[in-house]
């Protein structure tokens, strides 16, 4: 069975499934489709976790976290890049014009203006006031729901029924410098394989990376579990060993080879889109409390 063409990402982006949608609409590859959708977010200022707009790190860099995986199990990934907006798209030059799999800080600074990306600026005024005002306490307390103003996550089945992802985020606000979190590690706020499904986390990165969530998901639904099972499995991964799960939020979406999806949390609040035949919808999530 071969579903038709699907987009599916973390939160209430729906602009950015719609630009997924149309591009998988004109028959591009599931690989296009999530680059773009994404990038309809990295280029939004008003989402504070993505991107230009995004949060700070505590000494008021802007520090941009991503990955993408294609259908043939390939992955690129960028850590801690700053004044460069569309990082996914840096992560796919990574993935496809490189003998590498992940570029770091300056390097994947200096790769990405030889391949032909923009230096820009990443911290806008909003919230440069907004860091200095969080420097008279430095109260570091990553909030549980920022509805949408947080990390995408996109998985896309295109018309050959091939699956490929996205995952970009400026990680916590306020976080340590040089602090990576989970959305640009292969296998924790990513993971696909063509021939199951995909996956994709968002929320406290430091749990995925403990549970290496997103590959956990993909392969509870490699033995047989349905997405929205293998989502739950993975929340309770997190909270069966850490009783401390009541002060952060991790949420998982899924998808599998058949389009069939799942979404799952910790905390109420969190949602995923659904873009699929024209229809672009705003599904609310289960959640464990
Ligand atoms: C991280 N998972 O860096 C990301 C943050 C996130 O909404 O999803 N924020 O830990």
């Amino acid at each position: 069975f071969k579903p038709s063409p699907i987009a599916i990402c973390t939160w209430n982006f729906s602009g950015a499934t719609a630009r997924a949608g149309e591009l998988l609409s004109q028959g591009k590859s599931a690989l296009d489709a999530v680059i773009a959708g994404v990038a309809v977010e990295e280029e939004n200022e008003e989402n504070s976790t993505v991107g230009i707009g995004a949060t700070p790190d505590r000494e008021g860099n802007v520090t941009l976290d991503a990955c993408v995986m294609n259908p043939a199990g390939d992955c690129g990934a960028v850590l801690a890049v700053e004044n460069i907006v569309n990082v996914a798209a840096l992560a796919r030059k990574v993935m496809e014009d490189t003998p590498h799999v992940i570029l770091a800080g300056r390097g994947a600074e200096e790769y990405a203006y030889k391949a032909g990306f923009k230096k820009q600026p990443l911290l806008t005024e909003q919230r440069k006031l907004e860091w200095e005002e969080w420097l008279k306490t430095s109260n570091y307390k990553p909030a549980i729901n920022v509805e949408n103003h947080d990390t995408i996550g996109m998985l896309a089945i295109d018309g050959d029924g091939d699956i490929a992802g996205a995952c970009t985020t400026s990680g916590l606000g306020y976080k340590m410098k040089g602090r990576v979190g989970d959305s640009p590690i292969i296998g924790s706020g990513l993971f696909l394989d063509n021939e199951v499904g995909g996956a994709v986390a968002t929320g406290m990165g430091e749990e995925v990376l403990k549970t290496v969530g997103s590959f956990l998901i993909v392969e509870l639904m490699r033995s047989g579990m349905s997405p929205q099972e293998a989502c739950e499995e993975a929340v309770y991964r997190i909270t069966r060993k850490n009783n401390r799960y009541k002060d952060f939020q991790v949420a998982y979406i899924a998808m599998n080879k058949s389009g069939d999806t799942g979404s799952f949390c910790i905390h109420k609040g969190f949602n995923m889109m659904k873009w699929q035949e024209n229809k672009n919808d705003v599904i609310e999530s289960k959640a464990f409390i």
